[in-house]
């Protein structure tokens, strides 16, 4: 990005790469910057600071009162020794989860952590929310995650691919970040892909923004939501009733398609899973499913898919079924066939170049602990109320820690959770609650200590472009000073390693000041590309230019195909699963004997989807926003891009919004047992009947009667595991009532600091 400045303010900022296609998310600096929403002091609940052994009052309720640095340091130091003296190290949750800001050296989650190790472990998170069930099942399918993998070469894809499916992709929206910087690539493949008169297909209740892009050079085609494992099914079955499916393939690829093809056929259950089966299921017309199983068979297709329809409950079947009929059409392995699942992030699939790529700071320093305890990262508020308690994961008994103390440094995890009702009771049970934000996000206003922490644009960093492509080395040098009080996480964790004993910061800084960490991290990067005829500038000369450093192509990583050398030769090069194989069938998840996860990809009924909705009930989507990263810049003028009488959009189709008094523009109350949000109607056929959208990463602004003001999806949303294999997020699996509002109009406070004295 480049952000202008006049020395004191951040003015205008743009993307330095110049790529035709504006990405919202990178003009909103001077909003980020200077947003009346930042936290400008280190300040204290009034109940804790009463009595902080044993604090009072009600989080999210109370008064906050203005601390110095100093005092605040002191306080978390001290509790954080008694709690982790009196309950031991497994009571720290360190596990904070969430996207932080850019950068290799200012990554706030990973120096807590390393703060952490110093004081001698702490309790850690498993996975993610992003793709919770899929990063589990994968590898004991094909032997490797598939979802932050380098996907087979776009420049492929465009010459050999003859149809192109997005399944519950939206590429246009969700390809404008990336875990490192983005190196905007994805949208330029995606725009040669509509030019190039090739079959496109979406699958998604949502007529998508990548939909709208794709305009007349897509099919869209919209299935009930969580119905996906039923489609696939009735292809599946189709493929089979013509003898379309690749008999070769899976004898030579795969094991166990055996067991699953009595499934399908319905040998084992009696229920054969044809097409009119499934049409039943997932909304979609016979034929239609007759045309997509034609379709793929007969061409060279490309199945890419996004991960919304895997943060579902049974969310682990969606991607071990799309895997399954990959293999029937036996297409893995070849150029521009079989399936990739990371074409719609980080921009999978733009070829990695030939690449100095940076060192990072590591959540350990030198004989320190590392995580003692690790929880699944959705299961936190599971956690809280039920410290002792038993449960699965993943083939394993484990037990929940007695939490005691929680630090988030870099998510939002407010936001970001499911069930926020339900969060904010189990919140109360923690003895401290530590915050490092830059803005009074809702979790800030749950806490006992709030910390002001810098942006990115007030320090000094580095960072790659591409997740996968390694494209650009980028500086990011610092723009404006620290605003108000804000300190670095890394100026904090110091200090505070400082107190914990003698001579700590130094042990956590390793005695190098911010500039010398990026001198280290760039000479990493030197020597990497030095082993691959790279060649970069001194540190000095790097840093004093202040561009970023384009890597070369490679011409061997243009021409990369996954899975080609298992395609070729399978004995030689076998996958990392138990037979070598894609498994269709598993031994491994059969011997844990989990209801919730058979051993072969099956359709199981969620616990709240269209097939059990009362009438009047709707299904729940809360895809990503475009104008948003979850929760960062709800507080921006980007707001008015979307939002509707200027509240989060409800997205819902004519028919619904007529059976309801709805017309576009109106207040709307969403509902259900466990909350209720206030959104503004967006009518449009653009949704599939019987399903509305409300996206993540509203913030959560309660009133008195418990009414989200400012439509966060996640007061709404059930608050279960996937399932007890991967205990995944599962936030795309709810029903609600919706209903015009009447009521007085009440104000949004979701962006003001809270009261304080
Ligand atoms: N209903 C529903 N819920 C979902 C999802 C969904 O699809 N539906 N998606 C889920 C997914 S995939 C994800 S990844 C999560 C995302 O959840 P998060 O990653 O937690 O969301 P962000 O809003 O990016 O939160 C980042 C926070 O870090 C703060 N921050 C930024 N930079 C710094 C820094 O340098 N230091 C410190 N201390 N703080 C900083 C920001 O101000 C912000 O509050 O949400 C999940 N929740
Ligand atoms: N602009 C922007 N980009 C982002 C993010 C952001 O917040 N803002 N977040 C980033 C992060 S952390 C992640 S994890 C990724 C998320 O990437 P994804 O998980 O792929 O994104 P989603 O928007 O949750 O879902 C993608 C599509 O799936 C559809 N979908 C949902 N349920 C179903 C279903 O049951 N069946 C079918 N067929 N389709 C379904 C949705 O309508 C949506 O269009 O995006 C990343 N990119
Ligand atoms: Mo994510």
């Amino acid at each position: 990005m480049i952000v202008e400045t006049d020395g004191d303010r951040a003015l205008r900022s743009t993307g330095a790469l110049d790529t035709g296609h504006e990405n919202s998310l990178q003009s909103a600096v001077p909003d980020q910057v200077h947003s009346k929403a930042r936290v400008q002091f280190p300040m204290a609940r009034k109940g804790f600071l009463a009595s902080p052994d044993a604090p009072q009052g009600v989080r999210g309720e109370d008064e906050y009162v203005r601390i110095s640095w100093d005092e605040a340091l002191q306080l978390i130091h001290q509790q954080h020794q008694r709690i982790r003296m009196t309950y031991g190290v497994a009571s720290i949750f360190a596990g904070s989860y969430g996207w932080r800001s850019n950068g290799v050296l200012h990554k706030a989650a990973t120096l807590l952590q390393r703060y952490m190790s110093l004081a001698g472990g702490y309790t850690g998170h498993l996975g993610d929310y992003s793709t919770g069930a899929a990063q589990v099942i994968m590898p004991y399918v094909v032997g490797s995650n598939e979802v932050y993998q380098q996907q087979t070469s776009w420049p492929l894809v465009l010459e050999h691919s003859d149809v192109v499916v997005l399944w519950s992709a939206n590429p246009l929206n969700t390809l404008k970040i990336a875990w490192n910087a983005s190196d905007e690539q994805g949208v330029k493949f995606f725009e040669q892909l509509k030019n190039s008169g090739k079959t496109v297909i979406a699958i998604d209740p949502m007529r998508s923004e990548t939909v709208d892009f794709f305009g007349e050079n897509a099919q869209w085609i919209a299935p009930n939501m969580g119905t996906d494992v039923a489609l696939m099914l009735g292809i599946a079955h189709t493929l089979v009733k013509h003898g379309w499916h690749d008999t070769e393939f899976l004898a030579r690829c795969t094991c166990g398609y055996d067991k699953f093809a009595a499934y399908l056929t319905g040998e084992s259950d009696g229920q054969p899973k044809n097409a009119e089966w499934a049409a039943k299921i997932c909304g979609v017309p016979v034929q239609t499913i007759e045309y997509l199983a034609q379709v793929f068979s007969r061409n060279r297709t490309m199945l890419m898919s996004g991960w919304g329809m895997q943060r579902q409950q049974y969310g682990e079947q969606k991607h071990w079924m799309l895997v399954t009929l990959a293999a029937m059409l036996g297409q893995i392995g070849t150029p521009g066939g079989g399936f990739g699942l990371s074409y719609h992030f980080a921009n999978g699939g733009n070829p990695t170049r030939r690449a100095a790529v940076l060192g990072s700071m590591q959540g350990t320093v030198a004989n320190g602990s590392d995580a003692v305890e690790k929880i699944p990262v959705a299961r936190i508020v599971e956690a809280l109320e039920n410290p002792g308690g038993e449960y699965q994961h993943n083939g394993l008994e484990k037990v929940f820690p007695d939490i005691r103390m929680l630090w988030w440094a870099g998510g939002g995890n407010f936001t970001h959770h499911q069930d926020t009702n339900r969060l904010i009771n189990a919140w109360q049970k923690p003895e401290l609650v530590v915050i490092s934000e830059c803005f009074w996000t809702a979790a800030a206003k749950h806490a006992d200590i709030v910390l002001p922490i810098t942006t990115s644009f007030e320090r000094n960093d580095l960072t790659m472009t591409g997740d996968y492509s390694n494209q650009h080395l980028v500086p990011m040098k610092q723009v404006v000073s620290p605003q108000g009080e804000a300190r670095d996480d890394l100026a904090v964790f110091a200090r505070l390693s400082a107190l914990w004993e003698e001579g700590g910061d130094a042990r956590f800084t390793e005695g190098k000041t911010e500039l010398q960490w990026l001198e280290e991290f760039y000479d990493i990067a030197r020597k990497r590309g030095a082993a691959q005829q790279v060649e970069l500038p001194e540190f000095n000369q790097f840093w004093e230019a202040n561009q970023l450093i384009e890597m070369p192509e490679s011409e061997k990583n243009a021409g990369f195909i996954r899975f080609a050398d298992f395609r070729e030769d399978p004995q030689a090069h076998p996958l990392k699963t138990p037979s070598g194989k894609i498994e269709i069938y598993s031994e491994r998840i059969a011997s844990f004997g989990y209801a919730d996860c058979p051993p072969h990809p099956t359709w199981l009924a969620p616990d709240e989807w269209q097939g059990n909705a009362q009438p009047g009930q709707l299904q729940l989507l809360s895809s990503h926003p475009a104008h948003r990263l979850h929760s960062q810049l709800n507080y921006s003028a980007l707001r008015d891009k979307y939002a509707i009488a200027g509240r989060e959009p409800l997205t819902l189709h004519p028919k619904d919004a007529a059976e309801r008094g709805i017309a576009d523009g109106d207040l709307v109350r969403v509902w259900n047992a466990r909350g209720q949000v206030l959104v503004g109607a967006l009518v449009t056929d653009g949704i599939k009947q019987g399903v509305v959208c409300i996206h993540e990463g509203a913030w959560p602004d309660l009133n008195n009667d418990k009414l989200c003001k400012n439509g966060a999806v996640n007061v709404l949303t059930l608050d279960i595991p996937t399932s007890r294999l991967a205990n995944g997020c599962a936030a795309n699996s709810s029903l609600v009532w919706a209903e015009k509002y009447l009521g007085p109009v009440p104000v949004i406070t979701a962006f003001d600091p809270p009261a304080s004295s």
